[in-house]
């Protein structure tokens, strides 16, 4: 699709965008963007299914997959007990080796401490998918045991990401577009910070990564947040190992 500003015309630099957040656009190869979208598309298939889930009576306009344990508007559980009472999958490792190094390269960006309780195991794997016209509203991220950062990974269309302060949802925000590959790391301050995604830019898929119908593709963009919820692994069995 032919833009006024495409998105790979413009500068974008890696930056601290608030205290305790930062953006280090590209992160991801083509390639790389290309395998996980493959590996989501493996998700789907379960045992848990992707789901809309119910925000104060609402079904949200994403639709959500959760690996490691699964979410909903109470928190975190062992078990989907409103899609069947099955586990879902584990955590793969490769995203707590991905996510272990997307906390380093945000903490040398940032004077703010990432990861204030220590090292960092993740064993949480949020992916949301937003098909055309989906948005989040703004919420925080808040169920999570530890203060841990948020790792998000933008796959597919862009979209604004929208980052305000963590005591309410109003003004001031800071807006960012994200772009195919790129991450966003909060931590720190910026941990419990109020966010969501107001807009999704359809069309703007780089091709080659399975996700715009230009490849045969749905469209709409894929977001993964890769999260720590429990302050001590309890047992290796929500990550799996792969000879990745
Ligand atoms: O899609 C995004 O970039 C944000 C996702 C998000 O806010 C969440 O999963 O809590």
């Amino acid at each position: 699709m032919s833009m006024l500003f495409p998105d790979d015309a413009l500068p974008r630099a890696s930056r601290e965008i608030a205290p305790g957040a930062v953006h280090i656009p590209g992160f991801l190869s083509l390639e790389e963007q290309a395998w996980i979208v493959g590996q989501y598309r493996q998700w789907r298939a379960g045992p848990v299914p992707p789901h809309h889930p119910i925000i104060s009576g609402h079904p949200m306009s994403v639709e959500s997959l959760c690996l490691g344990l699964h979410w909903t508007q109470g928190g975190y559980s062992e078990r989907a007990e409103a899609l069947g009472g099955r586990r879902v999958l584990p955590v793969p490792d490769w995203t707590v080796r991905l996510a272990r190094r997307a906390a380093d390269e945000a903490q040398a960006l940032t004077a703010a401490d990432l990861l204030p309780d220590g090292a960092f195991a993740p064993d949480m794997l949020l992916a949301n998918y937003y098909a055309p016209g989906a948005v989040m509203g703004l919420h925080q991220d808040a169920h999570e045991e530890t203060r841990a950062p948020i790792v998000s990974l933008s796959l597919g269309d862009s979209c604004l990401f929208r980052l305000g302060g963590s005591e309410h949802r109003g003004q001031p925000w800071q807006d960012v577009r994200l772009v195919s590959g790129d991450l966003l790391v909060f931590g720190g301050p910026a941990r419990f910070a109020f966010h969501g995604v107001p807009k999704v830019f359809p069309g703007t898929s780089p091709a080659g990564i399975g996700l715009s119908p230009d490849d045969g593709g749905p469209g709409g963009r894929i977001n993964l947040t890769v999260r720590q919820v429990r302050p001590v692994r309890q047992e290796t069995s929500t990550m799996q190992s792969t000879p990745l």
